[in-house]
């Protein structure tokens, strides 16, 4: 018999420490905090069937919500699901409060069912393990149990964000000993029951540099040619930090679609867009060397950024607020760890009104807008379909708040070549922690669930197949989205890639390649989407930007399903990759 009061305590102090969302799946073991959940009324609960599936709905919640979310499932082979989501949370520093039931301890290595070794089951990619007592009436128990509340969403949420674990023993009867509405808000003193306090709580602060090394920076900026690499980062105070920081130096912005510096209201006058284009090896880029990066974020999604980087090896400062190390050019770099926002916020004061030569800004000011219009020529002309058509067509049709997410693979390559810079308040996501084609489709559903506004996902047809669970959490939930398939019917991605052109005579190339790489399966998906509650429809490149703009005001998960051809497609990038050489040629 588990403990009504302190289960009700567990959770009010969950809801204390920020937790607002909880996604249970079904099992017996976690029957009494399954329960607690149930019975909160701070804390909204959303049940799923598949824990897998879960882990990532949970992840997309988080982004979006920007508040810890609390996944709780049973032992066995259901805790060990949430691994793909624990690694990418671990990754792209998404607070994950992980709650998994167990068999207390005397019914462990013994042949219990459904019962095995969860002790660190996620190993290094939770940033806390550990294991809480039965939860019994004990006051030692309760003070316990409910400190390690706090403690869990602290970890969760703070520097560097991520996944944490804790592993919670149930005896039989599993059902608590009376009622479980514990308070909304808890107390520190007494009993769990009135009060406001929470039991244990921190407080934070970001990481700011001293002044004299904020002077010694700002000097090293006044002088030399710079770019602003900004790559992947959730901070929604960035862009416009970034953009003041450029406008002070007249560094131009290198964006990554998942940086926010291409969407939205802030100064975008020096975010270059096609960077992914422009710094590809040729004429153009050779004259555009820079002495000094400032990188923020992740490493940038762009291949060619990164090439380009270690090419040229310019002085590279990385400004990572979690004291991170992220840096695979494999470049000697300065980390600086400090706020990147507050950073450049600093910066921009100490270096004031911009600088007085804008030759090196307008140069890649004047060859990004070229790149533009060529590209968006180049699309207007092409009477097919094209696999980065859906990225102008969503950033014109979605709505301030939306959600735009991309798949790995090619979406998300796409969507950097693709997405253009717009004033619309387009939150740009993708999971590129370790960039999984899995839970990409339940990721962006539980984006949808706690955004306000449309939710649009652009995933390959290997990438859809992999998470059609995700289409049961929306019919469970009516959920509602629009998700561009790009059927290219296998991994359209290994075109660009060596062995899809290797003729290596006895190790299988290219006879192999269509089995091993290209994966062709022929599935129709229009059947499976209709049996699990969504809409079908086929576009192709006339019809695409109207059925987008149609599916964005209508309820229901929408598939617009767009047939490519991966040889075809291979070739239309090289394509339009020439026409942008040479539309920027010196
Ligand atoms: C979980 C996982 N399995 C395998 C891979 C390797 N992988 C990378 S891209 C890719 C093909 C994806 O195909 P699709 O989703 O159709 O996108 P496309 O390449 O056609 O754009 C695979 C299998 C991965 N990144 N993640
Ligand atoms: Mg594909």
């Amino acid at each position: 018999m588990s403990d009504a009061a302190l289960l009700g305590a567990f959770v009010a102090e969950l809801a204390a420490a920020g937790v607002r969302d909880a996604v249970v799946c079904p099992g017996s073991r976690s029957t009494p905090l399954a329960l607690a959940l149930a019975a909160s009324r701070a804390i909204t609960t959303r049940v799923l069937l598949d824990e897998r599936a879960a882990g990532f709905f949970a992840l997309g919640m988080a982004r979006t919500s920007r508040r810890p979310i609390v996944v709780l499932v049973t032992s066995g082979t259901a805790a060990m699901e949430l691994g793909p989501a624990v690694v990418e949370a671990s990754l792209s520093r998404v607070p994950l409060v992980i709650l998994t039931a167990n068999r207390p301890a005397e019914l462990r290595d013994r042949g219990a069912p459904q019962t095995i070794d969860q002790d660190h089951l996620f190993g290094r990619h939770a940033r806390w393990f550990t294991e809480l007592p039965l939860f019994d009436d004990d006051p030692a128990t309760a003070a316990h149990v409910r400190s390690i509340a706090g403690r869990a969403v602290t970890t969760a949420v703070g520097g560097p964000a991520g996944p944490v674990h804790l592993d919670i023993p149930f005896r039989e009867p599993l059902l608590p000993d009376g009622p479980l509405d514990g308070p909304a808000v808890p107390s520190a003193r007494g009993p769990a029951r009135g009060g406001a306090r929470p039991f244990a709580s921190a407080t934070a602060g970001l990481r700011r540099l001293e002044a004299a090394e904020l002077d010694r920076l700002a000097a090293r900026l006044r002088t030399g040619r710079g770019v602003i690499v900004a790559g992947p980062d959730d901070d929604p105070r960035l862009p416009a930090a970034l953009a003041g920081l450029a406008a002070a130096t007249g560094f131009p912005i290198l964006a990554d679609p998942l940086s926010g510096l291409r969407t939205g209201p802030h100064d975008r006058r020096r975010v270059i867009d096609r960077a992914d284009q422009l710094c590809r090896p040729g004429p153009w880029i050779e004259r555009y060397a820079p002495d000094v990066v400032i990188r923020t974020g992740a490493m940038p999604t762009s291949k060619p950024i990164v090439e380009w980087l270690a090419r040229t090896r310019p002085e590279l400062l990385v400004i990572d607020g979690d004291a991170g190390w992220r840096e695979s050019a494999l470049l000697p770099a300065s980390f600086i760890h400090a706020d990147p926002a507050a950073t450049a916020d600093a910066l921009a004061t100490r270096l004031g009104g911009g600088p007085a030569d804008t030759s090196w800004a307008s140069g890649w000011r004047a060859a990004d807008d070229a790149a533009s219009a060529c590209m968006t020529a180049w699309l207007r002309g092409l009477a097919e379909a094209f696999e980065g058509a859906p990225f102008p067509a969503l950033a014109a049709a979605l709505p301030d708040g939306a959600v735009l997410w991309a798949g790995n693979s090619m979406p998300v390559r796409d969507l950097d070549a693709w997405l253009p810079a717009t004033d619309r308040a387009i939150t740009v996501r993708a999971n590129r922690g370790a960039n999984g084609i899995d839970g990409v489709v339940s990721t962006a559903l539980g984006s949808a669930a706690v955004n306000g506004a449309p939710v649009a996902l652009v995933v390959g047809d290997l990438s859809f197949l992999h998470d059609l669970n995700a289409l049961v959490a929306a019919k469970l939930h009516r959920l509602s989205a629009t998700i561009v398939l790009v059927d290219n019917d296998g991994g359209g991605i290994f075109s660009f890639l060596p062995q899809a052109s290797a003729a290596i005579p006895g190790a299988g190339l290219p006879e192999q390649y269509e089995r091993l790489f290209g994966t062709p399966h022929g599935i129709e998906v229009a059947g499976v989407v209709h049996a699990l509650g969504g809409e079908h429809v086929a576009v192709d490149g006339g019809s695409l930007a109207r059925e987008i703009e149609r599916s964005i005001a209508a309820p229901g998960v929408q598939v617009l399903e767009l047939r490519t051809d991966r040889a075809r497609n291979l070739a239309l990038h090289r394509e339009v990759a020439a026409a942008v050489a040479a539309a920027i040629a010196p």
